[in-house]
């Protein structure tokens, strides 16, 4: 029995395949899993799965069961005498005809349930976020309180969020494993995905990924979404909407902002931009991110999740590539930084910074408050001065196909294949980092 000796030479393997799943399943609940959800969507598609599971569970089991007993019971006993042949038996085709459907039909009404609760409207007192996928970072719109931020979003637990999903270039899918997902953004199509996040959870930081292979940095295209108490989100909010840093002694005092709405397109051709901010989608409208008039230094200080809150599996560590040097220790002035931020081209060609008719770019993230964000690059860098001041000096070394320039004087640009001999000296640099920290 040549067959016996061979199974029991693999029943050590067996057995330990069979203890590392059971030890598996013994692990603390992964932050990115999507088994533990905080949502009602969250929590309606898991049912199903657990319901489809545990029905698929009894269904594999029966199978191979029967197929490993007719395996066994009418095996080749001897090699001289032929087991009983048997061709079509009307009833056994039926039977295992029948039971299939019955099987099929009675888990489509748990799944068709579920879809159809998924892709219902929201309720209309939904908060909206636009969300815009981009190459390779996520931009997010704030209709209702009139601010756009990227990468990362606060809500608040217990209301309903109604995300309106698009797309500026390619396909990009929006999922946050422990709250919702994944849908689809696409181009020149609007998708929506609501949920609640659970009203009893404490104030905390969600990993989102784009889930649909969207080119080179793909894989870098994170976001973070914080859930807080609606105080809290008040508070944020009002934050949001207030301007970015201004230096002590702007040069052009910042025109009321009434004026604001209407100025961004002539200001940036005034610029001499236009040909570059002409460049994206011109189907979706540019961000439209007045100043909140009635914003006080109070609010400046308001709400956002302390660092040291933020927990362990929602700080990036991607290392920066060695190849950029800096000097850490350069001190620069956000007020130099600011002036070179919006000066020949340099930044606002591309970013935003709310309360800066200067800064209305929208190609890349609005930064009108990123020196309060957790990362930057999507998720793929802690946001401090190190990652920073090698971002600025050589984003495209530092992630791959990005549309930010490689701005640092002398430089190589992995995407042109050669060296910029003009450009940002390390202290222009550190100036512009000073400035974007204050963009708090
Ligand atoms: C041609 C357009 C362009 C120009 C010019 C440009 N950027 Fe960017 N920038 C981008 C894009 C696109 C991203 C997003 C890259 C990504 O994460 O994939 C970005 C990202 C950033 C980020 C990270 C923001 C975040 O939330 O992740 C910072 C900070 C930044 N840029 C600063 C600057 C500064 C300072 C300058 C000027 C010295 C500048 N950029 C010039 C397009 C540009
Ligand atoms: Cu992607």
């Amino acid at each position: 029995m040549i067959g016996s000796h061979r199974l029991r030479r693999l029943a050590p393997f067996g057995v330990a395949a069979v203890l590392a799943l059971a030890l598996a399943a013994c692990a603390q609940s992964y932050p990115n899993s999507t088994f533990t959800p905080h949502s009602d969507l969250g929590r309606s598609i898991d049912f199903l799965w657990n319901r489809l599971m545990f029905f698929g569970t009894i269904v594999f089991i029966l199978v191979e069961g029967a197929l490993v007993y007719v395996v066994i019971r009418y095996r080749r006993r001897s090699e001289t005498v032929m087991p009983p042949q048997t061709h079509g038996n009307v009833v056994l085709e039926i039977t295992w005809t029948l039971i299939p459907a019955a099987i099929l039909a009675f888990i489509a009404v748990p799944t068709v349930r579920t879809i159809f609760e998924t892709q219902a409207p929201a309720p209309a007192n939904s908060l909206v976020i636009e969300v815009y996928g981009h190459q390779w970072w996520w931009e997010f719109r704030y209709p209702e309180y009139k601010f756009a931020t990227a990468n990362e979003i606060y809500v608040p637990k217990g209301r309903t969020v109604d995300l309106v999903l698009r797309s500026n270039d390619v396909i990009h899918s929006f999922w946050v494993p422990q709250l919702a997902g994944k849908r689809d953004a696409i181009p020149n199509h609007t998708n929506h995905i609501w949920f609640t996040p659970d009203s009893n959870m404490a104030t905390t930081v969600w990993n989102g990924f784009c889930t649909e292979y969207c080119g080179d940095s793909h894989g870098e295209m994170h976001f973070r979404v914080v859930t807080v108490n609606p105080d809290q989100f008040a508070s944020w909010v009002s934050h949001q909407q207030a301007p970015g840093f201004f230096s002590p002694a702007p040069a052009a005092p910042p025109s009321p902002p009434a004026a604001l709405p209407a100025a961004p397109a002539a200001l940036a051709q005034a610029a001499g931009k236009a040909a570059v901010t002409a460049a994206p989608a011109t189907s979706i409208p540019a961000p439209v991110v007045p100043v909140n008039p009635t914003a006080s230094p109070a609010q400046l200080a308001s709400y956002v999740l302390p660092r040291a809150e933020v927990p362990e599996y929602a700080i990036p560590h991607t290392p920066f590539p060695d190849a950029i040097k800096f000097d850490d220790r350069l001190q620069g002035d956000p007020a130099a930084g600011e002036k070179l931020f919006v000066g020949a081209g340099t930044c606002n060609a591309c970013h935003s910074v709310s309360g800066n008719p200067l800064a209305v770019g929208t190609i890349g993230p609005n930064l009108t408050h990123v020196g309060s964000r957790i990362a930057i690059a999507a998720g793929m860098y802690i946001n401090d001065k190190p990652h920073l001041s090698r971002w600025i000096k050589n984003a495209r070394l530092m992630k791959s196909g990005v549309l930010m320039p490689t701005l640092g004087k002398g430089q190589y640009d992995p995407q042109i294949k050669a060296t910029t001999p003009s450009g940002l000296s390390d202290q222009q640099v550190a100036d512009l980092v000073a400035y974007i920290q204050a963009l708090k």
